[in-house]
This record gives structure tokens, sequence and C-alpha cells, in this order.
């Protein structure tokens, strides 16, 4: 390497061939440096250009696979049976966009999903079955089809399937966490719990109780930190919300009838990484088309549907019924259409991109 080059501020460069630039870029990758001009239109790019791809798990075409993995391993062993859905443009990766993860965990009757706890926050979305719970900080909630349900970051949880007799079906759920967020950040901790199952402390419901009647302690706390202190939000609950919005109120022309879940003591997002939301589709909606940049996961809950997605001049359209799950991805444009009408369950990472304030939302 010629170090002895003079200065040659103010002239234009002489052109340089192609060759000479690669001896360049040789010459410094020894000292562990690269050319920014070569990368910068797509470090600092125009508008998102994710890697990620629109997906699409039929529940038909999963659920053989999720009843074959309890043939295959127990809860127990697995720690977490869980099928993770992997964007099919990241394969390997674990992950579902760039910042979040899904899966569909199974339980089966009288088994036991040990109890752990990590810094990674997680939400369930019951897909189908009765009879499981989960324990939450000593508490346990039944979870039934439609509920969402919070591990907030760092709490002891376990799973469980007691096998009740008019009960006795495996049960499904989405897993949704922000397990590649905590790995680009290099901030996971995780550690099991000496038993199995943690210690039952309160009666089930108290929560509920305490935080779940729009109303909250005088002297409020937060126990779990930015987390809510509700970690069950029932279907039933919500489903009639929707319900009587869609037939009494205004229809937004874009979502239908969508409704966030919220944290009540601030009013912000149930878990500091993840937003959720519940939306109906009347009978008949053809929504205007809209992308935003949070990549979003869905989980259809009643009706049926579909939904053309469309980015860079590409459209992928998904034709959607109960059970199934997709994902939209980042600015990724969708136009929701239901004759029947449909429920959707859906999660993402906007809460990061309000506290960053970067989020954009495009509505046509
Ligand atoms: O239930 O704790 O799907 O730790 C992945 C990692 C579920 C869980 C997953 C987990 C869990």
């Amino acid at each position: 390497m010629d170090m002895t080059l003079p200065p040659t501020a103010g002239q234009a460069p002489a052109p340089t061939d192609s060759a000479a630039r690669k001896a360049f870029y040789n010459d410094i990758s020894t000292f562990s440096m690269s050319p920014l001009w070569e990368v910068l239109h797509a470090l600092v790019p125009t508008s998102p250009n994710t890697p990620c791809v629109p997906g699409f798990w039929k529940y038909a075409d999963v659920y053989p696979y999720l009843m074959k993995s309890g043939q295959l391993i127990t809860a127990e062993e697995a720690v977490r049976r869980v099928l993770i859905l992997e964007n099919p443009a990241l394969r390997g990766q674990s992950c579902i966009t760039q910042s979040l993860y899904a899966g569909l965990q199974v339980i089966m009757p009288g088994e036991i999903a040990p109890s752990h706890r990590h810094t990674q926050s997680a939400l369930r979305f019951v897909v189908e079955g009765h009879g499981a719970y989960t324990a939450v900080d000593g508490e346990r909630t039944q979870m039934k089809p439609g509920d969402f349900i919070i591990t907030p970051s760092w709490t002891f949880h376990d799973h469980g399937h007691e096998g009740r007799v008019d009960a006795n079906a495996p049960v499904v759920w989405l897993d949704g966490l922000d397990i590649p967020m905590l790995k680009f950040f290099d901030a996971g901790f995780a550690e099991n719990h000496a038993e199995k199952s943690q210690p039952v402390t309160k009666p089930e419901g108290m929560t509920n109780y305490k935080y779940g009647a729009n109303m909250l302690p005088v002297r409020g706390n937060s126990p779990f930190g930015q987390t809510s202190p509700i970690f069950s939000y029932p279907y039933d609950r919500t489903r009639e919300a929707l319900h009587e919005l869609e037939n009494h109120a205004d229809i937004d022309a874009w979502d239908g009838v969508k409704l966030r879940y919220v944290n009540p003591l601030t009013g912000g997002s149930p878990m500091p990484t993840m937003a959720t939301f519940m939306q109906r589709l009347p009978a008949g909606f053809k929504g205007k088309p809209y992308r935003q940049t949070d990549g979003a996961v869905y989980s259809v809950v009643e009706g049926h549907g579909s939904v053309d997605i469309q980015f860079n001049g590409k459209v992928t359209t998904f034709t959607f019924g109960p059970k199934d799950h997709f994902v939209i991805p980042s600015w990724h444009t969708a136009t929701w259409h239901s004759a029947p009408g449909s429920v959707l369950f859906s999660f993402s990472d906007r809460p990061v991109h309000q506290a960053l304030g970067i989020h954009r939302e495009e509505r046509v």
C-alpha cells in the first residue's frame, strides 16, 4: 500500500478503475474497515426495505405436525414444545420478522411445561383447546380460546394441562416473544425454577379483580415494572366489545373495528416491546389500503376473509379462516376483505417504534 500519496483537497479524483477499487477494499479489509459508499443506499434506504416476506401457515397444514410433535417429545423434555413460525426469507434465524419471534405451542392433557423465567417478554394467544393453565408469579389463569395472556419479563411461568374429563384435548396457543430484540441488544438472561411447577400463592382471578375492573388499587404499584399487571385478557369481554362496536359505532375504512390491548396503569401497550390488537372485519368489509413500519403477526379467531399484501409492485393474497396464522412485514401495504366477517388477533413491535419516535403509518 502506498502511504505517501499527497492530499488532493479540492481536486476531483481521477477516474478509478474497478480493479484499483477492489484492491483498495482488500487492503482496508485487513484493518477491519470497509467503504461506506458501496453500502450507503442499503444502510440508509429511502423507505424500509425489509428482507422479510409475507408468510402464511394454514392451520390444517400445521395441526398434524403439532400432534405428531406430541408423540415425539414430552413437554417436560422439550421444556417448551413449540413449532417456530419462521419467516420464509429468514430460515434458520428463529424469527417471523427481524424483531419478533412466533411459534405454536402444544400441551397435552396431564403435561407440565416446567417453570422458568427470562428477560424476554412473552404473549400467549390461545388457539384451541380447554383445560390448560399458565401460572405467572404464583397465580394461575385458565387458557381459553381467544384469550390473550402475558408473561412479563423476568417472571417465573409454567404451563400445565389438568386433563379434566370435560377438557382433555390438546391445547394449542400462539407464542409471541421479543427474542430477536433481546438478542440484538445482547440482553438475554434466563433461569429455571427449583420446582417443576411454581407454588400457587394467590387464588385464581385476583389480578383481574385488582386491575381489570376499570379500577386500580389506591396505593397502586406496578408489580411487573413496565408490563401490565393484568396477565389475562379473556376473549369473552373483547369479543362483546368488538361485536357491539361493529353494530352500533363507526367502522374504520381501513381496519374495520380495531382495538388495542392496554396496560391499565399507563394506557400504553401491555408489554414494553410488543403491542397487541383485536380487530373485527364486518361482513361485506372491503378495506382501504394502508402500510406501517411495524410488521405484524396475525392469528385468525373467527370467520373468513382475505388480505392483499403489496410490496415493490408484487401482490400476495392470503385467504384465511379460523386458526390460520400469517405475517405482514414492515411497510407492506395491506388491504382487508371479508364477506362473512372475521375476527383477527395481531401483535407487533409498535411500542418500540413509538418509543424511538420512528413509527410511521400511511393510509391510502
Ligand atoms: O413459554 O417460556 O415459544 O421461553 C419460546 C421461548 C415459549 C415460554 C417459546 C420460551 C417460551
